[in-house]
């Protein structure tokens, strides 16, 4: 299988998150994409490619317009104000606030277009999202033209971003542009199945109403884990999306029998879509040493995952996610793929 992958990431590095009442360095670092990089070398799992620049056509088709300048500008507008550390939010409009009007300040702007407090800028921060965003699309590429799967090894994650907020680490929601490219060059239907530990509240909220793009969830019970506000199992999508969208919530502390079971069903529910292509994103978040995060799988789970997507016999598209035990991400994340292979 084919790597996508750029050292473009690298400048997304020195942000900052709020987590657990505190402003901490960003859970996503750059060392991630390092440590999976360099699994794809020993394992030899395939070549690693550089990706082509793409435009942003695709992106203006799931995200609005204003929120695609806002994310391009964030930095210079920030620092143009004499700000020199990461550009955070700190007020958002909630209910009972105006939220339909955007702002002009960078400060309200940072709010306004964000949920959550987990995706700063910095000077890279920019290149980085559309370095992601071309992996994505070149890694998509691929798929159209044939190859059995294809890895974007992506950095910024995407799932969390909606189609005019960012948040969770999440700028562009990558694997929806993936989607959508794949639903304008030749699939007429196209599955995107989640199992990162947390819920794909941006990529459900982007494909909500529509029944052209499947979106399939695996993750933490939003009743007690992040998100916190999207995932439910009652969320069925909407009008002509009505019974595309599917959440598998599971309670923090879930293992691989009950993991595993989860996905024998979210399985089956595409498998009956029958869909031109799969786009996977990939988080290894559910790790039982994960920092951040609660289900207890473990490394020798994730090629019995991979051999599981192999044997729907789909075009596959696997879009990196989450992850954040930095020294496992490796091992987790090819482990699915090379699992795959075999499968
Ligand atoms: C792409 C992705 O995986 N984004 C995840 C964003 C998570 N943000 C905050 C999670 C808060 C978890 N609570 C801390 C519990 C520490 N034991
Ligand atoms: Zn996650």
């Amino acid at each position: 299988m084919k790597t996508v992958y750029s050292t473009d990431h690298a400048g997304h590095s020195g942000h900052l998150e709020l987590i657990a009442g505190k402003i901490v360095p960003g859970f996503e670092s750059p060392s991630r994409a390092d440590f999976i990089h360099e699994r794809v070398l020993e394992t030899r799992l395939g070549p690693v490619i550089a990706p082509d620049e793409h435009s942003l056509d695709t992106a203006h088709k799931v995200h609005d317009a204003d929120y695609l300048a806002f994310l391009e500008q964030a930095w210079a507008r920030w620092t143009a104000e004499g700000q020199s550390g990461p550009a955070m939010p700190f007020v958002w409009p909630t209910r009972g606030l105006r939220g339909d009007v955007a702002p002009t300040n960078i400060e309200a702007l940072l709010g306004f277009y964000s949920f959550d407090g987990g995706a700063s800028f910095v000077e890279g921060t920019w290149k980085a999202i559309k370095s992601s965003h071309d992996t994505a699309l070149t890694a998509a590429g691929l798929v159209a033209d044939g190859e059995r799967a294809a890895f974007a090894l992506c950095r910024p994650p995407g799932h969390h971003a909606g189609s005019r907020f960012s948040g969770g680490y999440c700028y562009i929601n990558n694997a929806s542009v993936a989607a959508q490219w794949l639903r304008d060059n030749g699939a007429a239907r196209v599955t995107i199945l989640d199992i990162d530990y947390h819920h794909g509240n941006g990529t459900q909220e982007i494909f909500y109403r529509r029944d052209d793009v499947q979106v399939i969830n695996l993750h933490g019970d939003p009743h007690t884990e992040y998100p916190f506000f999207l995932g439910n199992a009652d969320e069925c999508g909407e009008g002509s999306g009505d019974g595309f969208n599917h959440n598998f919530p599971m309670p923090a502390g879930t293992g691989w029998d009950d993991w595993s079971a989860a996905l024998g069903e979210a399985l089956k529910r595409l498998a009956s879509y029958k869909p031109d292509a799969v786009v996977i994103s990939l988080g290894v978040d559910t790790f039982e040493r994960d920092p951040i995060s609660h289900f207890k799988l473990k490394t020798e789970h994730y090629p019995a995952i991979g051999a599981r997507l192999a044997a729907l016999g789909l075009p596959t598209l696997f879009v990196m996610k989450g992850g954040y035990a930095v020294e496992e991400i490796g091992i987790n994340a090819v482990g699915v793929l090379t699992g795959f292979e075999k499968g």
